[in-house]
């Protein structure tokens, strides 16, 4: 047997099992109570039970912990720990009967996170930690999350079982009919935040049947740079005599898992309904064809699907040949209203900030919050989650490791970390943060020693951080390099240099830019005059994302007229639905 569940990747699809609680029902117990409870009374039962799934085909048995947590086991007379111990070891011995593996089943905990419930990400956290850390003592082989609803949830579940266990990590999320989890995630989203936290296999299980899952699931192959997982419900329960009748057959499940399979799906198998005939029918087709998923380049999967591209817990903005605007108003600089509400916790007002730069059409949100005499970091988190629901992805700007890695680890989705720069001591201390949260990195061209003066320097600085952000496993499509404007106001020499710096360092490392493009006129008067000047040589020489006011009309005027003439509003779609009302003109040829 394969040391651990992930060396299978690749080698052959895995095959997971089936429902437990349909079965359990076929055994004639009863739904209600603990069904973790009869690991205890009735464990001949649940190994016989894996037994029908392993003689199946499944590669592991998922063992009877799905609802095991504090709160469900409140009053049960037993501890998780006991719980853990006595499910994992039924999982553990049944699988070693077949040289298989034994997963560590978890689903929600059931109760609603902060801001819409009262479940915090600390407490989430611990209540995954403990059922992970009993069940890596009984020898797991490994975590499979599943069935969750809310991908801040996920986020929580997924830190704990990777800063407490070594093992392998599989996360399985739910969609409903629209096609989002129920706290809203898209299938891209989902994709987007996980993906590069460090966990094994991602995808999704239960709710929609399986033909319903075909679409959801090219999707997932599309973003995914890592094995995806597939588990339908053998459709949806009809109740009859008092019995769940699940209205997909075993032709119609195969035929759905055949398609995905042809779409490159690398784990296997089913949720409700799903019954060992199931299974045994899809192990079955699934021994006679050879499938993408098998024996793919790695390196190759990964190049295909690098992407830069930042969430919030609903959507994702994606750097592709569009230009995208960060938000640069939720910083004190120069922002009397915006230190008074920071100072007097006015949430409200700084909420507004957001909305309003998100209805002018930002696709990002700066967040400065740093001034003497408040708590950076407290109102860093607190100013978060204020703005959470405004959707929009936010980008944490801070001098503060700590205050970067608190932001990076209870924001609702995947940030961009603003910023690293070519010193060893910055890059030491924010790529452990960005590679555990798989965030983003702003890449500043300067060290210790400053901003260099030619734009060699900056292109060896770019270099390095680019380098040793992959020697960390963060791939260079998570890095955005920032080439630093300064001011035209006494350091009007650097200007030409920085906008040289984006050109070459956009050729030679493919990686996004961003730019602080408001910098050029600080201490000079018509400030928006210089702004919007260089913000489309800025454009010119091949920004992606500048830092700006989005309140700003004329600076819109200069990215929508950029965007058409630089063949990026494709048929100036755009720039004619927004202007076109406004003047008629006669082409003169
Ligand atoms: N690169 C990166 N991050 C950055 C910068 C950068 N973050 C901060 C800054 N530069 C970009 N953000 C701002 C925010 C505000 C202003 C300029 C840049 C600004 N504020 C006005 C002032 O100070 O007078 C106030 C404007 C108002 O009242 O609305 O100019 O370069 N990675």
């Amino acid at each position: 047997m394969e040391n651990r569940i992930t060396d299978l990747l690749g080698k052959k699809i895995i095959v997971c099992d089936g429902a437990m609680g349909t079965m359990l029902q076929k055994y004639g117990l009863k739904a209600g109570g603990l069904p973790e409870l009869l690991s205890f009374t009735q464990p001949d039962i649940i190994k016989d039970i894996y037994r029908k799934y392993l003689q199946a085909g499944s590669d592991f048995v998922s063992a009877n912990t799905f609802g095991c947590n504090r709160f469900k086991l409140a009053n049960s007379g037993y501890t998780v720990p006991q719980v853990v111990t006595q499910a994992v070891k039924l999982a553990k011995e049944t699988a070693g009967e077949f040289g298989k593996f034994a997963a560590l089943d978890l689903g929600p905990t059931g109760k609603l996170m902060e801001p819409s419930g009262d479940l915090s990400f600390d407490e989430a956290y611990d209540v995954y930690k403990e059922i992970i850390a009993a069940g890596a003592e009984a020898g797991a082989d490994f975590v499979l999350f599943e069935t969750f609803l809310d991908i801040y949830e996920m986020k929580a579940a997924v830190l704990a079982a990777k800063e407490n266990c070594n093992l392998p990590v599989f996360c399985s999320v739910t969609f409903q009919q629209n096609g989002r989890m129920l706290m809203g995630a898209d299938p891209h989203t989902v994709v987007n935040i996980l993906q590069d936290m460090g966990v094994d296999a991602l995808g999704m299980n239960c709710s929609l049947g399986p033909k319903e899952m075909i679409g959801i699931a090219k999707e997932f192959l599309e973003y995914s740079k890592l094995p995806v997982l597939v588990q339908p419900n053998a459709g949806l329960p009809d109740l009859i005599d008092g019995e769940a009748i699940y209205n997909v057959g075993i032709a119609e499940y195969v035929e759905a898992m055949q398609e995905m399979l042809r779409a490159g799906i690398a784990v296997a198998g089913g949720c409700c309904g799903t019954t060992p005939e199931y299974i045994a029918a899809l192990a079955a087709i699934i021994d006679e064809e050879a499938y993408p998923a098998l024996a793919p380049d790695v390196d190759e999967v990964r190049k295909a699907k690098a992407m830069t591209a930042v969430s919030s817990s609903t959507k994702t903005v994606v750097f592709g040949d569009r230009i995208r605007v960060i938000g640069e108003r939720i910083n004190p600089t120069g922002k009397e209203l915006l230190k008074e509400a920071l100072i007097g916790k006015n949430f409200s007002y700084i909420r507004k900030e957001a909305v309003g730069q998100a209805k002018a059409g930002a696709d990002i949100l700066d967040v400065n919050v740093r001034m003497s005499d408040i708590n950076e970091l407290e109102t860093m988190i607190e100013v978060m989650k204020k703005i959470s629901n405004v959707h929009v992805p936010l980008q944490i700007d801070s001098s503060d490791p700590r205050v970067i890695e608190a932001a990076a680890r209870y924001y609702n989705g995947k940030p961009i970390i603003n910023s690293v720069n070519g010193s060893k001591e910055s890059m030491e201390a924010i790529f452990p943060i960005a590679k555990k949260y798989g965030a983003c990195v702003i890449a500043l061209t300067m060290d210790e020693s400053g901003l260099p003066e030619t734009i060699g320097e900056r292109l060896e600085i770019a270099g390095r951080i680019i380098k040793t952000a992959e020697a960390y496993g963060i791939g260079r499509e998570r890095i955005l390099a920032d080439c630093l404007a300064l001011t035209a106001y006494k350091q009007q020499s650097t200007l030409q240099s920085t906008l040289e710096a984006i050109r070459q360092i956009k050729n030679q490392f493919g990686v996004k830019t961003v730019l602080g493009v408001s910098n050029v006129s600080f201490g000079m008067p018509e400030r928006k005059l210089l702004n919007r000047t260089f913000l489309a040589m800025a454009l010119e020489a091949g920004l992606d994302a500048p830092i700006i006011d989005p309140l700003v009309p004329e600076y819109w005027e200069v990215i929508h007229a950029y965007e058409a003439l630089a063949y990026k509003d494709i048929d100036s779609e755009d720039y004619i639905r927004i202007y076109g009302g406004q003047t008629e003109t006669q082409s003169p040829l």
